[in-house]
């Protein structure tokens, strides 16, 4: 399938190259032109190729990787992005932003935030046949929570090699509610409602990923495992958003609302 074609073309000056261009973004809050209107032959592979160079590079800078996260994996998602195939980023550790705290939009682009159930894992998780019921043995416990986004490229206009290579626009998550067994509540029916200021900006129910957040996680499992990965016990892993990604503002207040699960705030400055 589109979404495991791990097939590269790129060479490993050109990686190099192409990872620099990312982490100078990153690092930068610079926006960039897609990576493809230079590369226009880059493939998915290649964009995977980038984003594990970035992982390298950033975990021997003594930074450490807590989990992954479930990009496009909803419809809402992919009609908003104008991509039809789910992606997959990593996720450090100083990503991580407390509840209720202040998220600093001068380190970001264009923030963008999005509601999507996170799971724990209790053991560790693999392979290309990984399913749904793989992923629910496996889990801890799910807790909900917000994800930043932030496209380092100009308009948030990309194609799928160019936003994979960009780390599938991982930039901050947040977690809050409270953490329940899977098997504790109807994982696919959970309905949540995205406020900002106040006013409900887009709502959902889980069902949204995929038909269920844990085949996000499956699909997740599926992609690393293509890429010679597996996701150790304890991982922290985001099923993907579940309704439309909304752009954020200095000074704006956002509340995530999850049924079952309590709600998660967090504010911009
Ligand atoms: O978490 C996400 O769904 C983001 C994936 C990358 C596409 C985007 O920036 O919206
Ligand atoms: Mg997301």
């Amino acid at each position: 399938t589109p979404a495991t074609d791990m097939r590269t073309t790129l060479g490993p000056a050109d990686v190099q190259a192409l990872t620099d261009r990312i982490e100078a973004a990153q690092k930068g809050a610079t926006a960039i032109p897609k990576l493809t209107d230079d590369f226009p032959a880059m493939t998915l592979g290649d964009g995977y190729a980038v984003q594990m160079e970035l992982l390298r590079r950033w975990r021997a800078e003594g930074r450490r990787q807590i989990g992954w996260k479930a990009g496009l994996t909803s419809q809402a998602k992919m009609v908003q992005m104008g991509v039809n195939v789910p992606t997959v980023g990593f996720l450090l550790a100083d990503m991580a932003r407390p509840e209720g705290s202040v998220i600093a939009t001068q380190d970001l682009v264009h923030p963008r935030v999005e509601c999507e159930v996170a799971f724990v894992l209790k053991t560790a998780l693999g392979g290309r046949d990984c399913a749904r019921a793989d992923v629910l043995a496996a889990t801890d416990f799910v807790v909900p929570a917000i994800e930043v986004i932030d496209s380092r490229f100009a308009g948030f206009k990309f194609d799928l090699p160019s936003v994979v290579a960009d780390n599938s626009s991982s930039a901050r998550y947040v977690t809050g509610g409270r953490a329940l067994a899977p098997d504790a509540l109807a994982l696919d029916t959970l309905g949540v409602v995205l406020e900002k200021n106040g006013e409900p900006m887009a709502m959902g129910a889980s069902a949204a990923v995929m038909g269920h957040p844990a085949d996000g996680v499956a699909l997740l499992v599926r992609v690393l495992a293509e890429l010679g990965h597996a996701l150790p016990a304890g991982s922290f892993v985001m099923s993907g958003g579940i309704t439309e990604a909304i752009a954020v503002q200095p000074g704006d207040f956002v509340c995530a609302r999850f049924q079952d699960l309590g709600s998660v705030a967090v504010r911009f400055g």
